[in-house]
C-alpha cells in the first residue's frame, strides 16, 4: 500500500460521521506516532546532554489528536498545556519547529530559545503561547472566545488605526470559531479552572475544556486532587455545558467526542467539558521517576491501556495495514524524525545581544516625546454642555472617569470590567437608579454610555480579571480592567507575573497581551486598616514586561491613563485613593487627546540645595515639607515627582542631583526593600562623584498600616519626617 507520509497535516482528515476510512485512520496513526517518536527522540537527547529538558505526552495521543482533527488550526484558538505535542503535531507545528526549541535555538519558532521544550506557540496555528504554570491559560481560553464573539458583534471593533496600539494588532475572527483548552486533572484543582468555569458557563462561550486526565499529578494520584475522584462528578451541574466522559485511549471516540463537543460551541449553544481518561506509560518529565510511587501491578495495566498499541492493534484487526506495512511507515517516520533533530541540532543559537529584546513593544514606544500634547484650553467633554463650570478645576477621580469615557469613544475595542465597576448589571434597573460605576465611582456613567457589551461586571475573582484580559488583549482587544483594592490584587498575581508580563518576552515578539490595570492604591486614609492601605508597588516594579504609571495628580492622572490605554504593552495603573478627590491636584479637563508619555518626571517645585525624588500622595506631602523647610530653615528643595515608576525618568534624576548634590528618594510603601532602595543604589552608582552627602530614602516602617489614626500616622511618611529628614541631610 503506497502510503503518503508527510508531517504536514491532512486537512479535512475527519469527517463528522460516517465511518473513518483507512486513509483516515492511518493517518491518526501516523500523527499519534509520530508524537510518540519524537518523544522517544527527545529523551534520547536529553541522556546525551543535547538538550536540557525534556516532558512527554505519551499516554495523552488519542485525546489529543482527536481533539486536533475535530477543529480548525488558524481558524479556532488553541490554548494548550505542556503535554500537548500530539495536538500541536496535528495541527501542523512540525517536529523539527519542536527539536528547535528543545535544542533552544535562535530559530525556535515558539519561544527563539527562551522556553523549554513543550511550551506551545504558533501564530499562524493559533496556538497561543503558553508558560509552565498549570492552569493560567484556561483563563486566556475564556478571554480569547469573549473578543471573538466581540469582534463578530461589533464590526466596526476591527479596523485597524493608526496612533495607538491597533496599528500592530490584526484581528482575526470567525463567528463559529471555538477555543480549545487542555489541562491535567490535577491542575483542575487550581482556582483558575473554576474562575474560567463561572464564566465560560455564565457567558455561553464556545470553550472546549479538555481534561487530560492520566490518574497522577507528578506523584499525586488523582484521588488526592479530586475529591471522589472524578472531576466529571464535580462540574456536572455548571449550566450550558455539553459533557463528555470517555475513554482518552481510544482515538475514533475522542475524535468524535471533540466533534460533538465543537458542534455545541459553534451552534451558540455554550462550552463543552471533554474528560478522557488516559494514561501516562513514561514518568511525569525525564526529572521524575514514577517507580518511586507507582505499583508495578498499576504501571503494567497502564501500559495495556497504550494509545498507540490500541490503535497498532485496530489497523491490524481491520485489515487496514499489515505488520509489514507498519513497519515500514514506523521506519519512515523514525528517519523523519532523526533527520529532523539533525537539523535542529544545527541550528543556530539565539545571539546573547537579542535577550532583552520583546520585553517590551518594539513598534510602539511609550516614552517617546512624540506621545505629548498640550492641554486643549477650554475643552468641554462630550456629552456635556459648555459652562464656566466646565472649566473648573477637576479632581482626579474625574479626570480619569473623563478619560476611559473619551477613550471608549475613541476606541470601540476598548471595554471595561472588574467587580462593581458595571453601572447596574440588571439592566432593567437602569432607567430608575444612578448606577454604581464602581466602589469609587471613577467608571460612572461608562456602562450607561457604552453599553453593557463594553462594560460589565466580572465575578468577585481576581485571577479571573486579569486572566481574561489576557486572553482578550491577545486578540487585539484592550481591556481596561480594574482590581478594586491594592490589598486584593494578590490571587491576580499569578496571571500578573506569569502571563501578562510575560507573553511578548517567552513567545519572541510573536504575541502580546498589553491590557491595562487600574488599581487603587494606598492609605492615608484614616482607618483603612491592614487591607485598605496597602502599597506594593516595587513587587510589580521588579517585574519585567510591566509598565507601571503612579500619577499624584488629576491632569497627570488623565494623560498617563491615555498613554497606557493606547500604548502596546500591559500597564499597571496605580491610582491613590486619598487623591482622589484631594483639593490638591484639580485641573480643568484638558481635553480628548491628552497624553504624557511615561519616563518623564516632573519637577513640581524647583529647588537648589536639596533633591526630593517622590511619587503619588507623598508628592503634596514633600511640597507642604519643603515649603516648611524653606520658610523655617532656609533650604530650597527641588521635588521631582516621577510619575511613571517603570519606567522612570533617570535623566531627570540624574540631572537634578548633579545640580544639588545631596537627595532624599521618598515613598510611602515600607522602607527596605522598596522602590526607594533601587533608586538610591543607583545614585550611589553612577553620581557617587557628584554628592555631598549620602543618599537618604524615606518610607513608611517596615510594618503594615494600623487602624487607629495615631498609628497610622506613625507608620506612614508625614511632612514632618521629610522637614526633618531635609534639615540632617542639609547639616550632613
Ligand atoms: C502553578 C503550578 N504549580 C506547580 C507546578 C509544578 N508542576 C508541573 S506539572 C505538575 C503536575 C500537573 O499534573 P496534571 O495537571 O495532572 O497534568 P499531567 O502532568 O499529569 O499531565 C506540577 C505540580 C506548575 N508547573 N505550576
Ligand atoms: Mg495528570
Amino acid at each position: 500500500m503506497g502510503l503518503a507520509v508527510s508531517t504536514a497535516r491532512v486537512p479535512g482528515a475527519a469527517p463528522d460521521s460516517g465511518q473513518l476510512t483507512p486513509q483516515q485512520l492511518i493517518e491518526i496513526y501516523r500523527l499519534m506516532f509520530l508524537s510518540r517518536r519524537v518523544d522517544d527522540r527527545e529523551i534520547l537527547l536529553k541522556r546525551q546532554q543535547k538538550i536540557y529538558f525534556q516532558v512527554s505526552g505519551a499516554g495523552h495521543e488519542a485525546l489529543q489528536v482527536g481533539a486536533a482533527l475535530a477543529l480548525r488550526p488558524g481558524y479556532d484558538w488553541f490554548f494548550p498545556y505542556y503535554r500537548d505535542r500530539a495536538l500541536c503535531l496535528a495541527l501542523g507545528v512540525t517536529p523539527e519547529e519542536m527539536f528547535l526549541q528543545a535544542v533552544g535555538a535562535a530559530t525556535d519558532p515558539a519561544s527563539g530559545g527562551r522556553q523549554m521544550p513543550a511550551h506551545w506557540s504558533s501564530r499562524p496555528l493559533h496556538i497561543v503561547s503558553t508558560s509552565s504554570s498549570t492552569t493560567t491559560q484556561v483563563l486566556h481560553a475564556v478571554g480569547c472566545a469573549e473578543a471573538g464573539r466581540y469582534f463578530s458583534h461589533h464590526p466596526e471593533a476591527v479596523a485597524k488605526a493608526e496612533g495607538d496600539y491597533r496599528a500592530f494588532r490584526d484581528v482575526e475572527f470567525h463567528d463559529d470559531e471555538v477555543a480549545l483548552t487542555c489541562l491535567g486533572e490535577g491542575s483542575t484543582s487550581q482556582g483558575e479552572f473554576w474562575e474560567a468555569l463561572n464564566t465560560a458557563s455564565n457567558r455561553k462561550l464556545p470553550v472546549i475544556f479538555c481534561i487530560e486526565d492520566n490518574g497522577y499529578a507528578i506523584s499525586v494520584p488523582v484521588e488526592v486532587n479530586t475529591p471522589g475522584g472524578n472531576i466529571s462528578k464535580l462540574v456536572a451541574n455548571f449550566p450550558n455545558f455539553h459533557f463528555a466522559e470517555i475513554d482518552g485511549t481510544d482515538a475514533e471516540i475522542c475524535l468524535r467526542a471533540f466533534q460533538a463537543a465543537a458542534a455545541h460551541c459553534r451552534a451558540g449553544n455554550g462550552p463543552a467539558f471533554v474528560h478522557g481518561h488516559c494514561v501516562r506509560p513514561y514518568s511525569h518529565s525525564l526529572s521524575d521517576d514514577d517507580k518511586l510511587y507507582r505499583s508495578a501491578a498499576e504501571r503494567e495495566a497502564d501500559a495495556m491501556r497504550d494509545p498507540i498499541a490500541k490503535m497498532q492493534m485496530r489497523l491490524l484487526r481491520e485489515g487496514i495495514l499489515s505488520v509489514d506495512e507498519i513497519n515500514a511507515l514506523e521506519q519512515q517516520l523514525d528517519r523523519e524524525v532523526a533527520a529532523a533533530a539533525e537539523r535542529a541540532l544545527e541550528a543556530p543559537l539565539p545571539p546573547v545581544s537579542g535577550i532583552s529584546r520583546h520585553v517590551y513593544s518594539e513598534d510602539l514606544n511609550p516614552t517617546s516625546a512624540s506621545i505629548a500634547t498640550e492641554p486643549t484650553k477650554g475643552a468641554v467633554q462630550a456629552g456635556k454642555s459648555a459652562s464656566a463650570k466646565e472649566n473648573a478645576p477637576r479632581t482626579m477621580a474625574d479626570l480619569i472617569n473623563a478619560c476611559l469615557h473619551d477613550e471608549m469613544r475613541h476606541d470601540p475595542r476598548i471595554i471595561v470590567f472588574g467587580e462593581d465597576v458595571a453601572d447596574a448589571s440588571r439592566e432593567g434597573a437602569l432607567a430608575e437608579v444612578k448606577g454604581k460605576g464602581g466602589v469609587f465611582k471613577l467608571t460612572a456613567g461608562l456602562q450607561a454610555a457604552f453599553g453593557s457589551d463594553r462594560v460589565f461586571n466580572s465575578p468577585l475573582a481576581e485571577a479571573n480579571i486579569v486572566g481574561r484580559a489576557v486572553g482578550y488583549a491577545t486578540r487585539g482587544m484592550k481591556p481596561v480592567v480594574e482590581i478594586q483594592f491594592f490589598d486584593y490584587i494578590w490571587p491576580a498575581m499569578h496571571q500578573i507575573r506569569n502571563e501578562l508580563a510575560l507573553m511578548r518576552w517567552r513567545s519572541n515578539g510573536e504575541w502580546a497581551s498589553p491590557a491595562v490595570i487600574r488599581v487603587p492604591i494606598g492609605g492615608y486614609l484614616t482607618g483603612g486598616a491592614i487591607y485598605h492601605s496597602q502599597s506594593g508597588e516595587s513587587l510589580f516594579t521588579h517585574t519585567p514586561g510591566l509598565r507601571v504609571v503612579f500619577p499624584s495628580n488629576a491632569l497627570d492622572a488623565n494623560g498617563l491613563l491615555r498613554t497606557a490605554i493606547r500604548c502596546d504593552d500591559p500597564v499597571l495603573f496605580f491610582e491613590h485613593k486619598r487623591l482622589y478627590r484631594e483639593a490638591y491636584g484639580r485641573a480643568p479637563y484638558p481635553g480628548p487627546d491628552f497624553a504624557i508619555p511615561f519616563g518623564k518626571a516632573s519637577i513640581v517645585r524647583p529647588g537648589a540645595d536639596i533633591t526630593l525624588v517622590t511619587y503619588g500622595a507623598v508628592v503634596p506631602r514633600a511640597l507642604q515639607a519643603a515649603d516648611k523647610a524653606q520658610r523655617e530653615h532656609g533650604i530650597d528643595v527641588e521635588i521631582l515627582d516621577l510619575r511613571t515608576l517603570n519606567p522612570y525618568d533617570w535623566e531627570a534624576i540624574a540631572t537634578s542631583v548633579r545640580k544639588t548634590s545631596r537627595v532624599i528618594v521618598a515613598h510611602e510603601d515600607m522602607l527596605s526593600w522598596g522602590y526607594g532602595a533601587e533608586i538610591a543604589a543607583r545614585i550611589a552608582d553612577e553620581l557617587f562623584d557628584d554628592l555631598d552627602a549620602p543618599v537618604r530614602r524615606i518610607g513608611a516602617m517596615d510594618t503594615f498600616v494600623a487602624y487607629q489614626p495615631l498609628l497610622e500616622d506613625a507608620i506612614l511618611p508625614q511632612p514632618a519626617s521629610i522637614v526633618k529628614a531635609i534639615q540632617d541631610l542639609r547639616a550632613y
